[in-house]
């Protein structure tokens, strides 16, 4: 399949954005995508009374960053959505006239309110706006912006998104809010504020500031800015037993980098660290996550899956960005974060392929019956010190186009290397094809659990724990449905499932104002 370049006048526009998308190939189908238009960010994450919400930056006018409003959509089993009204539409004028920027919501006694940044002109400055009960209907305060400017006398790269908690008991009850910054000199920070009423904030200080000066360039570099700053405490008690983390997606000049987390202490106004990780090895592909605790005790977390075409493409399509898969996030065993698609995503499966355990037949086999866009493959391997293996998927019959998930053992045999080859994904020169890779966590046993989710363009990759997200666009996407498995060294296959996934959406267009 080629792209038909050549569009009539006017099809840049609004008119037919949910139609065109609908159309497009690479679109996904069991990932969460705006009706059309554009989506980055997932915003006002929650659980409430039963119901998951997901509002999301969104512009349902065209597939381009512009003019931000917060569409949303609801679920109550995390795989299913239900598009609700546009919640936030910026102001004809006022703090959010060019836009309503990434936020949060809280349960303020009851009323759903969200923290969120107005963007005028250049700037951006906390916004509260309340909800109706059934969280579809919402009110900007008329107080906004509810912090004025950025801290006094701190020469800032940006100051933007929020991340509000509730805290202490009784009567010591106060609201703190981190705002994502960045010190010019120094590197990316979160500012600390505190509230009785979420109106009126004092800034206490920096909660933790980074070093931009460190590691520039580097897969960890955490930038000159940190957007979308998300502190939550995993497991229970103060000391032993749990660790708090601190995520963050680096920013620098305009280019967003990577998400990152700091594990370490919250305590008091500062932020104790204990070590630096990298949260998915798919770089900007998993970007300005947010996560919530669920009704169950879960910590669930989205992120934005960017495109990796061109501006025009994504104008063409008619829609671009998608929200990852929601994933259940845990305390690893080595002090990280362990993450996992939520267990509710089995429901889409249909057609169960099941390959027989044993050593995988030289370097690479063609596995005939497992087939698709539209996969879960779920798979366990052993491999010996110097080892690899390889997944092979949206491979077209020639093999011209492929996409290579490689998990591989060092010689050393202690530790791994999780690597995504999508130099030949796709044969389209202006799509991004570069590789990503990161640390593989392995036992001595050498056992990986691999789990591979295609669907369309959307990538998502869990190998012990660790993730790996990006999109992948070959040119022949009705071809490019075959799958295979290969080996270098002593590797032996322990389990291998694969199933086809259902779409999780109808087929008809959907409101672009629903
Ligand atoms: N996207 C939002 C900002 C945030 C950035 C604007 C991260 O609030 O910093 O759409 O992708």
């Amino acid at each position: 399949m080629t792209h038909d370049l050549t569009l009539p006048s006017g099809s840049h526009t609004a008119e037919g954005l949910a139609e065109r998308a609908l159309r497009d190939p690479h679109r996904p189908r069991f990932h969460f995508t705006s009706p059309g238009g554009w989506l980055n960010d997932p915003n006002g994450l929650s659980h409430w009374n039963g119901v998951y919400h997901l509002f999301y930056q969104y512009n349902p006018l065209s597939a381009a960053h512009h003019r931000i409003h917060w569409g949303h959509a609801t679920s109550t089993d995390l795989v299913h959505w239900t598009d609700e009204p546009v919640a936030l539409v910026p102001g004809t004028d006022g703090p959010d006239r060019d836009g309503c920027w990434s936020g949060v919501l809280v349960d303020d006694g009851g009323v759903p309110t969200l923290v969120y940044s107005g963007r005028h002109g250049e700037q951006e400055l906390p916004c509260v706006a309340r909800g109706s009960a059934d969280l579809r209907y919402w009110t900007k305060d008329p107080a906004n912006p509810v912090i004025t400017a950025p801290p006094e006398d701190i020469d800032i790269t940006a100051f933007r998104d929020h991340c509000v908690w509730r805290e202490g008991s009784g009567e010591n009850q106060v609201w703190r809010q981190l705002v994502g910054s960045g010190i010019r000199g120094a590197g990316g920070t979160a500012f600390l504020y505190e509230s009785d009423d979420l109106r009126s904030w004092r800034y206490v200080g920096p909660l933790l500031t980074g070093d931009a000066s460190q590691n520039r360039g580097e897969l960890d570099w955490t930038g000159t800015m940190w957007e979308c700053v998300d502190l939550f405490r995993l497991g229970e008690g103060d000391e032993a037993g749990s660790t708090d983390a601190l995520v963050f997606s680096a920013w620098d000049e305009g280019t967003t980098h990577h998400p990152l987390y700091w594990t370490g202490r919250y305590q008091g106004d500062t932020f104790t660290t204990t070590a630096l990780h990298r949260l998915d090895y798919g770089e900007r592909y998993f970007y300005a996550p947010q996560s919530t605790r669920d009704e169950h005790g879960r910590r669930i977390m989205f992120g934005w899956l960017q495109e990796g075409r061109t501006d025009e493409a994504n104008a063409q399509a008619g829609w671009c960005g998608v929200m990852s898969l929601p994933r259940v996030v845990t305390l690893a065993t080595d002090g990280g974060l362990h993450q996992a698609p939520v267990p509710e995503l089995t429901e889409l499966r249909r057609e169960r392929v099941e390959v027989a355990p044993g050593r995988p037949a030289g370097p690479y086999t063609r596995l005939h019956a497992v087939r698709g866009d539209q996969l879960d493959i779920e798979t366990t391997l052993r491999l010996a010190p110097g080892a690899t293996a390889r997944l092979v998927v949206r491979e077209t019959p020639d093999g011209a186009e492929r996409t290579v998930v490689e998990v591989s053992r060092a010689h050393d045999g202690a530790s791994g290397t999780l690597r995504l080859h999508r130099e030949t994904s796709s044969l389209d020169p202006s799509v991004d094809t570069e590789p990503r890779y990161g640390t593989l966590p392995l036992d001595p046993d050498g056992r990986v659990d691999l789990r591979v989710l295609v669907d369309h363009s959307a990538l998502e990759i869990f190998a012990n724990g660790r993730a790996l997200t990006a999109r992948i666009y070959p040119t022949r996407p009705d071809e490019a449905v075959g799958v295979g498995i290969g080996a270098d060294g002593d590797v032996t296959l322990e389990r291998f499932d694969a199933w086809r996934m259902a779409s999780a959406f109808t087929d008809g267009p959907r409101p672009l104002w629903p």
